[in-house]
């Protein structure tokens, strides 16, 4: 078996990467976007997001003749369906892209066709949604085509070298069709491809990011106790994770992203009665900004009238992606408590928030503030010299929620040092 020509429907953070990969592999790829604008920016060479590596890549496909960008599908060996599944209204998963490039497929499948699954779906997307749609093309899942879900498992920000080095769980809807997917996905990735059936491919997607939330909210939670306790957390994990058998991860201002803060939900609105403990976490990591807003007023009383500098919008460190972000939710937070809050963010997004000052540097940040902020670690960010600042600030309180400044330098730069989750020197 061997393919081609490809067609990626969804040229987002996973269809972008993944289609000009197979690209410069040496496929024909046809990447599909619904979004007028991006079909046009990449047709003119403009890569939409910011991903480390991502523009040479895709200026590389594009200039090799392998890839080219349509806004519908058009007829090819296998197609790759990329498209974002979030959340609606009540924390319901939106499969409506989904059904959409399922629906523009189906027009132009042929036998032997493959179809990959890679959405971030609840389980049984692909037997029970996906495969009756393809159907209607008279065509029979697992008999005259091959249908199966492959997760991405790329990490924002490592997304290139991931891509080829992780290990590939592709789930067919039968044998040959997990077959199909490895003869697909061996084109380029490295890693162990390892075949299973579809709705396991599915749950362990899902399993995998609902482990990384409760994990997350378990160290977010452990925070909140070294706080009363008079305990740093970032010291009592560094020990506890010297145990063979533990690996906290990091506690910070919330859980945000496109994938974490979504994707447990999944299983809640599927199981309900089966997921406190999923749907406990996500309480916790999604509460975690208003306990920075919390812990911030108990330390200095209210924020109401103070001038504050908030840094960093990102959902984590150095990717430009705003969706679900913690940071955001904090500031609202604190505007709504009064505070006069200006923000800055390093990548340099056109993005704003109602009542709230976007600042484009450090100084215009920086100038006159009672209250720093730090709310991503961005690179830039925990680079900061605070002496810089010291004459445009006074009796300023530094709040760092990440972990990303040294106290005494910011101590001895004539600010007060507050770090989320350090009970003993708050
Ligand atoms: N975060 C913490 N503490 C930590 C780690 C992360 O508060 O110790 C926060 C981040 O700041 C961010 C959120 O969690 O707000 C999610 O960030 P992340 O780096 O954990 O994950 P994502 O959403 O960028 O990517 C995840 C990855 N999943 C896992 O690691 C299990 C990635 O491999 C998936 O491909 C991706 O979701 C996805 O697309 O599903």
């Amino acid at each position: 078996m061997s393919y081609q020509t490809l067609c990626v429907l969804g040229l987002g953070y996973i269809g972008l990467p993944t289609a000009s990969t197979f690209a410069t592999h040496g496929l024909k790829v046809i990447g599909v976007d619904t979004n007028p604008s991006v079909v046009d920016s990449l047709n003119n060479g403009k890569v939409h997001l910011f991903e480390p590596g991502l523009r040479t890549l895709v200026q590389a496909a594009l200039r090799s003749g392998n890839l080219v960008v349509k806004d519908q599908p058009q007829p090819a060996d296998a197609f790759i369906i990329a498209v974002p599944t979030p959340f609606k209204e009540g924390k319901l998963a939106n499969l409506d892209s989904v059904t959409t490039a399922a629906k523009a497929i189906t027009p132009h499948l042929e036998k032997s066709n493959l179809v990959i699954l890679e959405s971030t779906s609840p389980p049984r997307t692909t037997v029970d949604i996906v495969a009756p749609i393809l159907e209607i093309s008279g065509l029979t899942a697992g008999k005259d085509f091959h249908l199966a879900y492959s997760p991405e498992r790329v990490l924002p920000g490592q997304i290139l070298r991931e891509l080829i080095e992780n290990a590939r769980v592709i789930g067919g809807i039968n044998r040959a069709s997990a077959k199909a997917g490895e003869a697909l996905y061996s084109t380029f990735v490295r890693g162990e491809i390892i075949l299973t059936d579809a709705t396991t491919a599915e749950m362990v997607k899902l399993m995998e990011n609902t482990y990384r939330d409760i994990n997350i909210a378990a160290a977010n939670e452990f925070a909140r106790l070294a706080d009363r306790f008079r305990v740093d957390i970032w010291e009592a994990i560094n020990l506890a994770n010297r145990h063979p058998r533990v690996r906290i991860l990091n506690p910070g201002p919330g859980v945000g992203g496109h994938c974490i803060s979504v994707d447990p939900w999944f299983f809640v609105e599927a199981a309900p009665d089966l997921t406190n403990l999923i749907h406990t976490a996500r309480m916790v990591n999604d509460t975690q900004p208003k306990y920075v807003l919390d812990f911030l007023e108990r330390k200095i009383g209210e924020v109401s009238g103070k001038k504050v500098a908030a840094l960093g919008l990102a959902y984590k460190p150095d990717v430009d992606d705003l969706r679900e972000s913690p940071a955001i939710e904090t500031i609202k937070l604190l505007r709504d408590a009064g505070a006069e809050v200006r923000i800055h963010e390093p990548f340099d997004l056109d993005y704003s928030i109602e009542g709230v000052e976007t600042v484009r540097t450090l100084e215009h940040a920086f100038a006159q503030a009672e209250i720093i902020l730090l709310l991503v670690g961005h690179s830039q960010l925990k680079k900061i010299d605070p002496n810089k600042f010291t004459e445009s600030t006074s009796n300023c309180v530094a709040l760092d929620t990440v972990n990303g400044w040294d106290r005494d330098t910011w101590e001895s730069a004539g600010f007060t040092y507050l770090r989320l989750g350090d009970g003993k020197n708050n």
